[in-house]
């Protein structure tokens, strides 16, 4: 099943017919294995017989990022951990992380979704694919891998953190496609430059994500590298990367929509938006057995289109991210909440609740500051011990959020106060 016409090419009636016949059955599920969900629907007076068929997804009740974390770490999952054989985990809006949780079949629609995913980019087995998402708890690699092995494709897991391998190996393997954030694709863009081997290399596909890009970035990777570049978008709670992808004409990222079904609201009234008006995307994971998510608010704005594409497929279309509904950055492919520094450093007593964090982007790659108030008292302490309050600042930093930050200490009062919402974020990356 690379790319499945049946599924991909189906009219929308008959879409809707199957996502009707999975969400009846999700809801049930859900509601028998989910105390979360069962306590939700009981309150608002929802039994699963009143899910009858897609239309009826507004009776039921959104999750958030709040409640994947107020039921850390595995309250969520509708099945025994015995049944779960991956975790993975991204960040949460404060300190505790955002865990998910994968039976083997979960896995399996996902490799399912990403080869899908692969194949509208042209992607099969003749090609050698490095890909250089992270490894570990992100979902990048992992997914991005699973796929790739799906549809036969040579895969060389790269993970991030060693651009010259990269390059080296790209040159050496004959490597045809690529897979990492849009950002360090320009960087790899550049390095191949100064290394004069854009002549020598092989490549002729990306598949970029992670994080927010413009056409117009997308149309200089294509250029800088002559090669073709695509779109991914997913995120961790819904299943990870895969849940859409851009094809060949670029008008949009298909979703696979027989997994994952997606609305469009208002964030303030929860109204449907228009075909084609941004709004917050919502999506309800129609197979998933691990960790099965009702209306999940992504806070990704976008737009969506249920025209057939040129290429012939008929899946709804969500249009370029516009943006987020909450201050969520992501920072070289991380997602960084400013919540989550202002919780790592309740407990620095040396510091004032006061802070900046200026993000930059140096080479394509991306850089982040945080400048800190010290407190009155602790001045004349701070400027003797100034090194060794930095290390520890910086220690603390990097544990939570998972990315190291350049720690600016400051004197008491210097940080510009804001006389409406506290401004705690600079962020100097222009998108182009
Ligand atoms: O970023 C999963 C992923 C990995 C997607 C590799 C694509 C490629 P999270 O770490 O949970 O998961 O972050 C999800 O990243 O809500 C968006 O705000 C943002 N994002 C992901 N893909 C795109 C994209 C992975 N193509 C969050 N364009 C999402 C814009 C994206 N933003």
């Amino acid at each position: 099943m690379i790319w499945d016409k049946k599924i991909e090419c189906m009219s929308r009636d008959e879409m809707s017919a199957l996502q009707s016949e999975r969400l009846v059955k999700l809801v049930k599920y859900v509601y028998e294995n989910t105390p979360f969900y069962r306590k939700k629907m009981d309150e608002m007076g929802v039994l699963p017989n009143d899910i009858k068929n897609i239309e009826d997804i507004t009776k039921l009740p959104f999750t958030t990022k709040d409640d994947l974390r107020d039921n850390y770490p595995f309250g969520l999952f509708a099945v025994p951990q015995t049944d779960i054989v991956r975790i993975h985990a991204s960040s949460g809006t404060t300190g505790k992380a955002t865990v998910v949780g994968y039976t083997q079949n979960d896995l399996d629609v996902w490799a399912d979704c990403v080869a899908r995913c692969f194949a509208m980019a042209g992607v099969d087995k003749n090609d050698i694919i490095q890909i250089a998402y992270g490894y570990g708890l992100f979902t990048g690699g992992l997914g991005a891998h699973g796929g790739a092995e799906k549809i036969g494709a040579t895969v060389v897991p790269m993970s991030t953190g060693n651009s010259k391998k990269l390059t080296t190996m790209m040159e050496d393997f004959g490597v045809t496609a690529i897979a990492c954030t849009p950002s360090y694709l320009l960087h790899i863009s550049e390095l191949l430059a100064q290394e004069n081997k854009l002549d020598a290399i092989k490549l002729k596909t990306a598949i970029c994500g992670a994080e927010p890009w413009t056409e117009k970035m997308r149309n200089e990777i294509e250029q800088k590298l002559n090669i073709n570049a695509f779109d991914i978008y997913g995120l961790s709670e819904v299943m990870g990367p895969g849940v859409a992808c851009d094809c060949i004409h670029h008008k949009g990222l298909h979703v696979c929509e027989d997994h994952f079904y997606p609305e469009i609201l208002d964030s303030t009234t929860f109204k449907h938006k228009n075909e084609g008006e941004t709004g917050e995307l919502v999506f309800t994971t129609l197979t998933k057995e691990g960790l099965p998510l009702l209306r999940y608010r992504t806070k990704d704005l976008t737009s969506i289109d249920y025209s057939t594409c040129e290429c012939g497929r008929t899946s709804a279309r969500i249009s370029r991210f516009k943006g987020r509904v909450d201050d969520m950055l992501i920072i070289r492919g991380v997602n960084v909440f400013p919540s989550q520094v202002e919780a790592a450093l309740v407990d620095v007593k040396e510091i004032s609740p006061h802070y900046m964090m200026v993000v930059d982007r140096i080479n394509n790659l991306d850089t982040l500051e945080i400048q800190l108030e010290v407190k009155p008292e602790y001045f004349a302490d701070a400027i003797s011990g100034l090194e060794k309050l930095t290390q520890k600042i910086s220690h603390v930093i990097t544990q939570a959020l998972g990315l190291s930050a350049k720690i600016k200490i400051v004197e008491p009062k210097t940080l510009v106060r804001s006389e409406g919402k506290a401004v705690h974020v600079i962020d100097k990356r222009k998108l182009y």
